[in-house]
């Protein structure tokens, strides 16, 4: 009786003990600062005023911007969409999976449910975890019941909420999904998706022009939904449909939400706008306020709820106690797919800044992105030059809340997110589809690539070249002359360093540039 009373005691000790070294006591959770991650969909290093270049106007991205760090040298990890947030997420290069491709709203889940991210490291930390936005990163097994609950999604790889689309605004399914479950169903609708093939007697863009409010310009020409045509095939769903021009307002509403409910624990929120990607659909609010059409409009729209959302903050009192990482997923395009006018009314403005490229390329433009952290009273405002991509967020924000969980490809870079000190990066892979670019120090090496030097249909120069093209960022930023020639030891000591890391070999060079 006795020794079963000393073992239960034991068992009891062993088990606190085991739990008190696994959990987080909510007094020590609690000291833990917020973090919020706000990531655009194709906002350029020119779109923000702050970065001084181009026409527009964004002051709430510039209070961040001058009141933080902003940062010249922030990379997205990729110039499109899905594999930047596959490593922002993961802290894993996205050429390490060869499925992180821009993907189509039926394919499955690309982070796997045993992979570190960074909601899981932080819930691990005592953190409440949520993303409102975007998502883009597949969803189930690839073959999901949009009608049931859709799983595996975002909150089997770390998030406690969830409020997204699935994929992209121009893919379908156009609606919106809470915890798994498409909002505002109706049972009696169900909604059907398809990639390949339409359903009998649904209209698409391409053969009914005549219901277009949008036109499409490249692709983008199947199911009809308010009036745009889309990516994919759709049936029914019909009440669960999102307004296009309310979507602004409905992410930030669910953000603010999400901030009010859980602004009490340590909270991580992912608010991952929709703009500027295609369809640009700004509310009427901000219907012509830049002159710049669409593309300028939503960009104003995308500035105005940032700085709501910082209102919410500091309301809340919750400014001193949260972390602010503004970024982008990839760089700027103007014609994506839609006849919208980004092109012709674009005047003066450069959304790639002073950078050769954009969405879509190995040059600067595709990966090199607005990147600026905020934390009032902690972060003093200075310009750095560090060079940080969103690989190293996992990592830099593990050792902020005192975990030991790494990233594979993520540095701690938490001294530079925080401005405390300008030593970065010292190299970094590029990806812009599945090719790959290496920086290091100043200069940035792309090896020759197959393809068509400049995009036809998004008119943007790729980085694709049948010659090595080497390049000094610190004395050409433009990217304007090729060193490859005139600098043959630095030119074999990249390929060597980038070989070793990409598992590549580029020796028979002679034979790369005859292909
Ligand atoms: C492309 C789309 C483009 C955009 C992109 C994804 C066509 C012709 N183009 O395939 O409009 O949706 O995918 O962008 O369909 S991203 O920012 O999500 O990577
Ligand atoms: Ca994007």
């Amino acid at each position: 009786m006795f020794h079963n009373k000393i073992t239960t005691i034991g068992i009891i000790l062993i088990v606190s003990i085991l739990l008190s070294a696994c959990t987080v006591s909510k007094e020590e959770a609690k000291e833990k600062p917020n973090i919020i991650i706000i990531y655009a969909d194709d906002l350029g290093y020119g779109d923000v005023s702050a970065y001084g270049s181009g026409t527009l106007s964004t002051p709430n991205i510039d209070r961040l911007a001058e009141g933080g760090v902003r940062f010249t040298q922030g990379y997205a990890s990729s110039a499109t969409c899905t594999p930047s947030r596959y490593a922002i997420l993961t802290g894993t290069y996205p050429w390490r999976n060869k499925n992180a491709r821009i993907l189509s709203g039926t394919a499955p889940l690309l982070i796997g449910t045993d992979q570190l991210t960074i909601p899981k490291m932080l819930k691990k930390k005592g953190y409440h975890t949520g993303i409102v936005g975007k998502w883009h990163l597949g969803l189930g097994d690839g073959n999901v019941n949009w009608n049931r609950r859709i799983s595996p999604g975002p909150n089997e790889v770390g998030f406690d909420y969830s409020y997204i689309m699935a994929a992209t605004q121009d893919r379908v399914p156009t609606v919106y999904i809470e915890d798994g479950y498409v909002s505002g169903l109706d049972p009696n609708d169900p909604i059907e998706v398809d990639y390949k093939n339409n359903f009998e007697g649904e209209p698409t863009g391409k053969e009914n022009p005549e219901m277009l409010k949008l036109k499409w310009h490249h692709g983008h020409n199947n199911s009809i939904v308010n009036g745009i045509p889309r990516i994919g095939y759709m049936k029914g769903g019909e009440s669960a449909k999102w307004v296009d021009g309310n979507m602004a307002d409905t992410f930030l509403i669910r953000s603010q939400k999400y901030i009010l409910q859980h602004k009490d624990e340590p909270f991580f929120l992912f608010y991952t706008l929709q703009q500027p990607h295609v369809p640009r659909t700004p509310h009427e609010r901000f219907i012509g306020k830049t002159g710049m059409g669409p593309r300028g409009d939503v960009i104003a729209e995308a500035d105005w709820c940032i700085g709501e959302l910082m209102k919410t903050l500091e309301n809340e009192g919750l400014l001193d106690n949260t972390l602010i990482i503004l970024s982008s997923d990839n760089g700027p395009v103007l014609n994506d797919g839609y006849y919208d006018g980004a092109v012709e009314k674009l005047g003066d403005h450069t959304p790639w800044g002073p950078l050769r490229g954009g969405k879509y390329s190995l040059f600067e433009a595709g990966t090199r992105v607005p990147f600026i952290t905020y934390w009032k009273g902690k972060i003093q405002p200075m310009v750095s030059d560090a060079m940080i991509s969103q690989v190293d967020l996992l990592s830099s924000l593990a050792a902020l809340v005192e975990s030991d969980l790494q990233g594979p490809d993520s540095e701690n870079l938490l001294d530079v997110l925080m401005g405390r000190t300008k030593k970065g990066r010292d190299e970094l892979i590029l990806e812009a589809g599945s090719r790959t670019a290496f920086r290091k120090g100043s200069w940035v090496l792309i090896p020759p690539y197959k393809g068509p030097a400049v995009s036809k249909n998004v008119n943007i120069e790729l980085g694709n070249s049948n010659k090595f093209q080497l390049y000094n960022l610190k004395e050409d930023l433009g990217q304007q002359t090729n060193l490859a020639e005139k600098s043959p030891d630095k030119l074999k000591e990249l390929i060597e360093n980038f070989e070793k890391i990409r598992g590549i070999s580029y020796s028979d060079t002679e034979k790369l540039e005859l292909k």
